[in-house]
């Protein structure tokens, strides 16, 4: 299996594609419940009131997420083949993942961070012991993460993240101006290929991973504004590449005594950022677990 994956993560980056950026001229407001209309009403509005908004928040965002009014879940046990289906298709939205899933935790993290725990119930799934009806009943592809909403059922990580972000409250975590939504998409859309860069590395050609990890601390440079891809604004490019960093961190360092984040400035500052917001702390996992799974992936 693990022979499998690493032919599937041969593909080069499209480092390329970095440079045709030019520097952004324009601010990007978010603010909760904002729609491009307002946002653009507020952008011609006054770039100087554009200022203080955007620092208001900012604050509010991160007050928000570093702070006890993020409630602390309960979390569901773990459904195996013998777990019977919640009732399916009754007009409850549900988020199927795996507790252990970087693709899952995606999704999970975007739920978190727009304040959805209410709204989506977390079903997590034991993948090594995987119950029929969730194949059978419900997602053929039989992967996590997918999401049960208006009784119908989709998949694919990036897709669930921008359709949470679309259609449910809470905060915007997607640009409106149009260069850094373009940039944003580029990011999101390299982000297989970095795993993949990242992956075979593990077990070949070390040097694929320094360059994929190169790409990153460059995205991260391109707004000097805050320690995110887009700035000071967190953003689904962040929730992205997040969980997939958080598990090459760990097990770099655990097994190859490599640490990703030196030399790297940018990239040290985000992750110690991320890790310090309490919507995402709530998808992270021992790294143990991690390194035990990507071990068992890579190694043995
Ligand atoms: N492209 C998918 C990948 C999802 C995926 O590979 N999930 C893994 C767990 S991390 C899975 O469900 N594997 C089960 C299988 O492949 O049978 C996404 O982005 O959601």
């Amino acid at each position: 299996k693990a022979q499998k994956r690493n032919d599937q993560f041969d593909t080069e980056l499209p480092f390329a594609t970095l440079d045709s950026f030019g520097p952004f001229l324009r601010l990007t407001i978010f603010e909760k419940g904002d729609t491009d209309a307002d946002y653009i009403t507020k952008h011609q509005r006054n770039s100087s009131t554009a200022s203080s908004t955007r620092k208001t928040r900012a604050t509010i965002l991160s007050a928000t997420m570093a702070s006890g009014l993020v409630k602390e879940e309960v979390l569901p046990p773990v459904l195996g083949s013998s777990a019977e289906p919640p009732p399916l298709f009754d007009g409850t939205t549900r988020l199927y993942i795996s507790y252990t899933c970087p693709y899952a935790q995606r999704v999970w993290a975007t739920r978190n961070i727009k304040g959805l725990q209410d709204k989506i119930q977390l079903v997590p799934i034991n993948l090594q012991n995987r119950p029929d009806w969730y194949k059978e009943k419900l997602y053929p592809p039989n992967k996590v993460p997918s999401l049960e909403h208006n009784n119908e059922v989709q998949g694919e990580s990036l897709n669930l993240i921008k359709y949470i972000d679309s259609h449910f409250e809470g905060p915007s975590l997607f640009p409106h101006d149009p260069a850094k939504i373009e940039f944003a998409e580029v990011l999101m859309s390299s982000s297989d290929s970095f795993n993949s860069a990242v992956f075979s590395s593990f077990k070949g050609d070390e040097n694929k991973a320094y360059a994929a990890f190169d790409f990153v601390e460059t995205a991260l440079s391109k707004f000097e504004d805050g320690p995110f891809f887009l700035g000071h604004q967190f953003s689904l490019v962040d929730i992205t590449y997040a969980p997939f960093l958080e598990r090459f961190q760990h097990f770099l360092l655990d097994v190859k005594n490599y640490d990703l984040t030196a030399g790297r400035p940018k990239l040290a500052a985000f992750i110690e950022e991320v890790y310090k917001m309490e919507p995402y702390k709530q998808t992270r996992r021992d790294p143990e677990e991690y390194i035990g799974i990507l071990r068992k992936m890579f190694l043995e």
